[in-house]
């Protein structure tokens, strides 16, 4: 392909590789002419006549007020400029949620913030997505990723060199949809003005979507659009909902309206271009930027996997899905028995990214940050610092601590030696019904090997509280239907890491779980008496 779009950009290797054959580009684009003129749209303080702020105004020599705060409400329209022309790169960067001395109720977090952008006027936007899910940072949680279209070092600043033609104008915009600001919001957005975009040059889309959780009985559709362009790009988050591991789904390709997809993966991890499972990673072009922990109810992922040098070339349409089949525990499976090929009921959400001409037809939208929040599936959360004064331990200093990790704190234990290292948390249970009993801890230097006894029976392994550095970690027990009544789990000290200096303990709260729906309906496991065997399904 000839268009001047290709013969003028540094990072056309993009465009280029996909849409001539076979070869990247790259350096070797460097050493061409470029036709156009460099532009950027920025948060670079400006001044009107005045001497206030004006967004058409003149840069300020005497400022460095180079940030914007977004009202909870309000949007922030962060480039508004007539084509033709193409976006090359952007960069921003904001506050993190926490509290901060220049945000002093915390701000919004990137899942709250919503990215559009749209051309040629249209009022649907052609990226919708939350910031953090386009940069393959979910969950709202901030995670490095270095890959060559995205790059979010140290987790805090958010880049991409996706390049995005328009015709007659583009309008890139941050929605605030939190009830906080948008704090601290920096932004430089480099694009260059052209005289003409060649016909066949196609658009750049990003969409998110989610379903929590997954419809039963049909694949997670990533995209389905007709048109003519290829598709470059999957971020995907799954909360899962069920023991054991989930990515066993396969990614499935159906090309140009064809019944029988074409493309058929081997398995999610596959798809991600891992193998034997995911861990967290960040490659040029593949990387898993957020996984809490193998195999455990509640466990989150989130994977990206940039299709640029091999993208999904069709001509008139294509739907990419993903199967939601894994590992299941015997007390899901009809047969009680430990099975690899279930379909499961995780959460799921995804931003699906691509390249075409003509009108997209997928109809998925992004809906409002309350319900993109993951909904909570603790039955109960028992904060032991609601009941510091009655809590039964060995000797040693007991008291509350305000961590960052935790908005409530966290109960630190220091006791006198290591026989004295016992401490008791009651809890209640009103309803007989699937839980998973753990206990959400903090590890620190100078903390101990613990552990557990429910009741009075031993429950789950060890439990080494050591870490270098101060960090929080779910530690799961149990999967049992408790008695309605009083129940007390008990910690018990059992010695330390050889690199710890201390036998201490950090609780921050014991959790009691929620299970799918089905294991009630199966109920496997409902007159089986825990105690005789206590069993944590992974
Ligand atoms: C792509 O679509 C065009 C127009 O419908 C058709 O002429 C062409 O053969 C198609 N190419 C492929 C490889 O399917
Ligand atoms: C522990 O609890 C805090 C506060 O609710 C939460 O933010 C954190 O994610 C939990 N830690 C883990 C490892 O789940
Ligand atoms: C656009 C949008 O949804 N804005 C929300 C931002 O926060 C305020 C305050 O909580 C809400 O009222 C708005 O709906």
């Amino acid at each position: 392909m000839h268009s001047l779009l290709r013969r003028c950009s540094l990072a056309t290797f993009l465009l280029a590789s996909v849409t001539s054959i076979g070869h990247a580009q790259g350096l070797a684009d460097l050493a061409q002419p470029m036709e156009g003129r460099s532009m950027r749209a920025t948060s670079a303080h400006r001044t009107g006549p005045d001497g206030k702020f004006d967004p058409n105004g003149e840069f300020d020599p005497n400022s460095n007020w180079d940030n914007k705060n977004l009202e909870p409400g309000k949007t922030r329209v962060l480039m508004e400029a007539d084509g033709p022309g193409v976006v090359t790169h952007l960069w921003m960067t904001f506050l993190g949620p926490q509290k901060h001395t220049w945000a002093k109720d915390g701000s919004a977090n990137h899942q709250e913030m919503l990215l559009r952008i749209f051309y040629d006027g249209s009022d649907r936007p052609a990226v919708e997505a939350p910031v953090g899910d386009f940069f393959a940072n979910c969950f709202g949680k901030r995670a490095e990723v270095i890959s060559v279209p995205v790059v979010v070092e140290d987790a805090d600043s958010y880049n991409c060199f996706w390049h995005m033609p328009f015709r007659k104008s583009i309008r890139i915009e941050v929605v605030n949809e939190s009830k906080k600001p948008v704090s601290l919001l920096y932004y430089n957005i480099d694009w260059i003005k052209k005289d003409t975009i060649a016909e066949d040059v196609p658009y750049f889309y990003a969409q998110y979507k989610q379903e929590y959780p997954v419809k039963q009985g049909s694949d997670y559709v990533i995209l389905d659009t007709k048109g003519k362009g290829h598709f470059v790009g999957t971020v995907l988050a799954v909360r899962s909902r069920s023991p054991s591991w989930f990515g066993e789904g396969d990614e499935k390709v159906y090309i140009d309206g064809e019944e029988k997809p074409s493309i058929w993966g081997t398995g999610t991890e596959d798809y991600f271009l891992s193998a034997w499972g995911l861990k967290t990673t960040s490659t040029p072009y593949f990387g898993t930027p957020y996984f809490d922990q193998w195999g455990i109810v509640g466990g989150h992922t989130a994977a990206y996997r940039w299709h640029v040098q091999d993208p999904w070339v069709f001509n008139k349409s294509i739907k990419v899905t993903m199967e939601h089949f894994g590992w299941m525990s015997p007390d899901e499976n009809p047969d009680y028995k430990s099975t690899s090929w279930n379909e499961r009921q995780d959460d799921y959400s995804s931003v699906a990214f691509w390249y075409q001409t003509g009108t997209p037809t997928f109809d998925a939208r992004a809906p409002h940050a309350k319900e993109r929040v993951l909904p909570s599936i603790e039955r109960k959360v028992i904060h032991p610092t609601a009941m510091l004064d009655s809590l039964d331990h060995g000797h040693g200093l007991v008291r509350q601590q305000d961590i960052n990790n935790y908005p409530e704190g966290h109960v630190f234990f220091k006791p006198e030696s290591e026989g004295e290292g016992w401490i008791e948390i009651p809890f209640t249970v009103e309803k007989k019904e699937p839980l998973r009993l753990l206990v959400n801890a903090t590890r620190a230097e100078d903390y101990g090997k613990y552990k557990a006894t429910l009741d009075g029976v031993a429950i789950g392994g060890t439990m080494d509280f050591y870490n270098n550095e101060i960090d929080d970690w779910e530690y799961h027990l149990l999967d049992f239907w408790p008695e309605p009544g009083e129940h007390v789990l008990r910690m018990e000290c059992v010695g330390r890491n050889h690199k710890s200096s201390g036998n201490y303990i950090g609780i921050e709260s014991v959790r009691l779980r929620e299970r799918r729906p089905r294991v009630i309906e199966m109920g496997h496991d409902k007159d089986k008496d825990w105690k005789e065997k206590p069993t944590l399904y992974n």
